[in-house]
């Protein structure tokens, strides 16, 4: 008897998680994209394989191995380089709509530029593609995800004014080789976070540390380059090819404390405007706060020019306009007030913003020293990109969240779940034009500075088995579920 009662309870209890759904109400419109995404240096592996050539996380981590927690690298990585069939298997398994991968500029073209042309790079994404295509999973791809050839970093990488033209060469030679087939094309993923990084504060490769002017540059590259390479598009292949270009900005959200707007504001034009007015807006070019805090610092700083640098009449018109679809990547949010100046000496895109974040005790704490789980941030995001940019068609390109790679990954089912319900409430309830969603990842990957030591995957992958075995984690299957029936399991009522 007591038996069959804690059965019962227990049954309840599986039900109210996970298939206590609203009858007749699907929670995501018909025609609503899911997806996984994944990044080629973070997955690949074969780094010297088939004439691939060095990019500069490649030469990074050889000569700096110390910059990595747990001293690793992605020359092997989840070794998708020979796995694409398993791949391909997990992908149907998840019953995915999409794939959103990413293309390794130097597998192409390992010198950077048209005097290499790797014809086993192309085959292995030609492979990659077709595979995708016959199992009626759309390719979107990434043309670049941080992992600059590192020919190119010798003449000055991102910061090198001829940067947009070695771009938009390697676009046109992907448009001509998959565009039959791709018709979601992201020029970039999360400039910001890149060049902040990698040209600011130099803490990752290329290790260029010019904070306050290098993380402004490499920005300005890279809107240009999207915007060659989107123009290339529609005027060589749009007609025959019929596809969508965007580019994917990471932001978190901020709230005020004091319910201020303006600070709010404030955060999101610092993160997501910097990359996406100059694109996306009516007026075009940077933010005017921007703008304006960039002149006025740099002019205190006794600069001739703006740190910040100046789009012309031309530049902006050429630049504006230039996306089909808004990728938006998120993570997490913070409070924000408005910080103290740290003075002439330490200029930094830091230093121009101001934000002096905190986090809510409240706020779930994920293994990522940033990752505090806030999924209403998502809405805010949503809502914010829905007034701000006359309500584009926008896709959320990455949101995951980190553990140390347990298969009963409960936290990442609780995230995954209530953040797609924040999507769900922002198309339903507020009229948001959001048609896909992907999660980051589909499998356990080689995550930049954390190595191996944080996992995001619905798969595991064992980094010390010859084969890299993947193994699904319990999230795969309430992914999996979501995906078939549109619906998601009621709001956690019995703990
Ligand atoms: C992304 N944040 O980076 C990258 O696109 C991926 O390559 C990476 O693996 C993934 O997120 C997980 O880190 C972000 O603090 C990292 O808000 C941090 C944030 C945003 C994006």
């Amino acid at each position: 008897m007591r038996c069959r009662s804690v059965l019962c309870i227990l049954c309840f209890v599986f039900v109210e998680i996970y298939g206590s759904v609203k009858p007749n109400e699907n929670d995501f419109p018909a025609t609503f994209k899911f997806g996984v995404s994944t990044a080629a240096f973070q997955i690949e592996g074969g780094w010297n394989e088939d004439g691939r050539g060095p990019s500069i996380w490649d030469i990074g981590t050889a000569t700096h191995p110390e910059i990595i927690a747990d001293g690793t690298n992605g020359n092997i990585a989840a070794d998708s380089y020979h796995h694409v069939d398993r791949d391909i298997e997990m992908l149907r398994e998840l019953g995915v709509n999409f794939y959103r991968f990413s293309i390794s500029w130097t597998r192409i073209l390992p010198n950077g530029d048209l005097s290499s042309m790797n014809r086993l790079g192309i085959q292995y994404y030609n492979g990659l593609i077709d595979k995708l295509v016959a199992n009626s999973i759309e390719p979107m791809v990434t043309m670049y995800h941080f992992d600059l050839p590192y020919e190119i970093q010798k003449i000055g990488g991102l910061t090198n004014p001829l940067f947009p033209q070695y771009f938009e060469s390697y676009a046109n030679v992907l448009y001509s080789y998959f565009g039959d087939r791709v018709k979601w094309w992201m020029t970039f993923n999360e400039p910001s976070k890149h060049c902040i990084s990698a040209y600011g504060i130099g803490e990752e490769p290329p290790f260029v540390n010019a904070t306050g002017i290098g993380e402004y540059l490499c920005v300005d590259n890279i809107i240009k380059a999207h915007a060659r390479a989107y123009h290339r598009y529609k005027k060589d292949f749009f007609k025959q090819q019929g596809g969508k270009i965007g580019i994917s900005a990471n932001s978190r959200f901020f709230f005020s404390r004091t319910k201020d707007r303006n600070m709010t504001d404030r955060g999101l034009q610092y993160c997501l405007g910097w990359i996406m007015h100059p694109i996306y807006s009516k007026s075009g070019g940077y933010p005017g706060v921007m703008i304006r805090d960039i002149a006025s610092n740099s002019q205190m700083e006794g600069r001739e020019w703006s740190r910040l640098p100046n789009l012309d009449v031309s530049t902006k018109a050429y630049i504006k306009g230039t996306a089909d679809f808004f990728g938006l990547n998120y993570y997490t949010s913070r409070y924000v007030e408005l910080g103290a100046y740290a003075g002439t000496e330490n200029p930094s895109w830091e230093n121009d913003a101001r934000l002096n974040c905190s986090v809510d005790p409240s706020w779930k704490k994920g293994k990522s020293s940033w990752s505090y789980s806030v999924p209403e941030g998502l809405g805010g995001l949503l809502r914010w990109i829905k007034e701000e940019y006359d309500n584009v068609e926008v896709i959320v390109t990455e949101n995951g969240w980190p553990d140390d790679g347990r298969l009963n990954d409960d936290g990442r089912i609780e995230s995954l779940t209530e953040h797609l319900r924040q999507v769900s409430k922002a198309i339903k309830e507020h009229g948001c034009n959001v048609v896909g969603y992907s999660h980051w990842s589909l499998m356990d990957n080689f995550e930049w500075l954390a190595g191996y030591s944080e996992r995001f995957g619905l798969y595991y992958v064992n980094m010390s088995s010859p084969e890299r075995t993947r193994i699904p984690k319990k999230s795969l299957g309430v992914y999996k579920k979501i995906i078939e029936s549109k619906k998601l399991a009621e709001k956690l009522l019995t703990f």
